[in-house]
């Protein structure tokens, strides 16, 4: 039996719940509230020692890191494979998921943190909010953690984070132009899902024009993918029409910024890659 402990609207989970879909693997959910700590309670750390959703166990075994469980999902059962069948088209898949891990999803915490989550944390108890820092183990997470709470928009991190997308984005624009119609290949594989739940985060911020206005392979490709069951099941029905509104509220507020920040970012740092 697979057990998957998920949080509401959270994008590492999202990733996962997608690839399930995909295979049409049968599965229950835990639901972790990650607003009440539930992640630090010790029986949950010892699935997963950083705290953090998703973890799945399979059969009593726990699996954890959102890319490593999809690979694990596509090895474990190889009906409807979601990986390309040549060693150089799956290290290219990977190429996508090592993006999101080291860039990409900290790129659309500190996004979605300035302008969504930093307002629901404002209206934690005091007691709340601190046993929610403290907890925060690393210190680079928990410095950025910070000033993003502090600062908002204006934290260095999310200009960062801005120009961690710019860079994916064309990276993007470039790989549908070579591989097409899909990121990878011809097929829909986890390169893709990789990217799925970040790319629809911004755009239920309604930031992701500001990335792929001009960029007509992208914007082709995202409203194919968004259209696709699995991201209508695992995403957008998934939410309540309250958060909908809410993510594109407040990230509606943090467009203008996030949009000269880009302009900045590409005058001084568009060569960089
Ligand atoms: N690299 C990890 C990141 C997991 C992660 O940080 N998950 C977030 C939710 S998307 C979380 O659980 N955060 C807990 C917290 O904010 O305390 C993965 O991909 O599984």
């Amino acid at each position: 039996m697979l057990t998957l402990y998920v949080a509401r609207n959270s994008i590492c989970t999202q990733k996962v719940l997608v690839t399930l879909h995909e295979k049409g693997l049968p599965f229950e959910t835990r639901e972790v509230n990650l607003f009440a700590n539930e992640q630090y309670d010790p029986a949950y750390l010892r699935l997963n020692p950083k705290g953090v959703v998703p973890t799945l166990v399979d059969n009593g075994l726990p699996v954890v890191e959102s890319s490593l469980i999809c690979e694990y999902l596509d090895e474990s059962f190889p009906e409807r494979p979601l990986r390309p069948e040549t060693p150089f088209l799956r290290a290219r898949m990977r190429l996508w998921s090592k993006l999101v891990d080291e860039q990409i999803f900290e790129a659309t915490r500190e996004l979605s943190f300035s302008a969504h989550f930093r307002h629901k944390m404002q209206s934690m108890t005091e007691e709340q909010r601190r046993v929610r820092f403290a907890n925060v183990g690393d210190p680079e997470r928990r410095a950025r953690f910070a000033s993003t709470y502090e600062h908002g928009v204006e934290s260095p991190y999310v200009f960062q984070a801005i120009g961690h997308f710019e860079k994916a984005f064309r990276s993007m624009e470039e790989a549908l132009g070579e591989n097409g119609p899909w990121l990878v290949c011809g097929d829909y594989t986890l390169g893709d899902i990789n990217m799925v739940p970040y790319v629809a985060r911004l755009d239920y911020l309604r930031l992701l024009d500001v990335f792929i206005a001009d960029r007509p392979r992208t914007r082709d490709w995202w409203a194919r993918a968004a259209a696709r069951e699995s991201t209508l099941a695992c995403i957008e029905r998934q939410l309540e029409p309250a958060e909908i509104r809410e993510m594109n509220e407040h990230g509606a507020r943090i467009r203008d910024a996030v949009a000269e920040k880009r302009t900045e970012y590409l005058r001084g740092f568009s060569r960089s890659l």
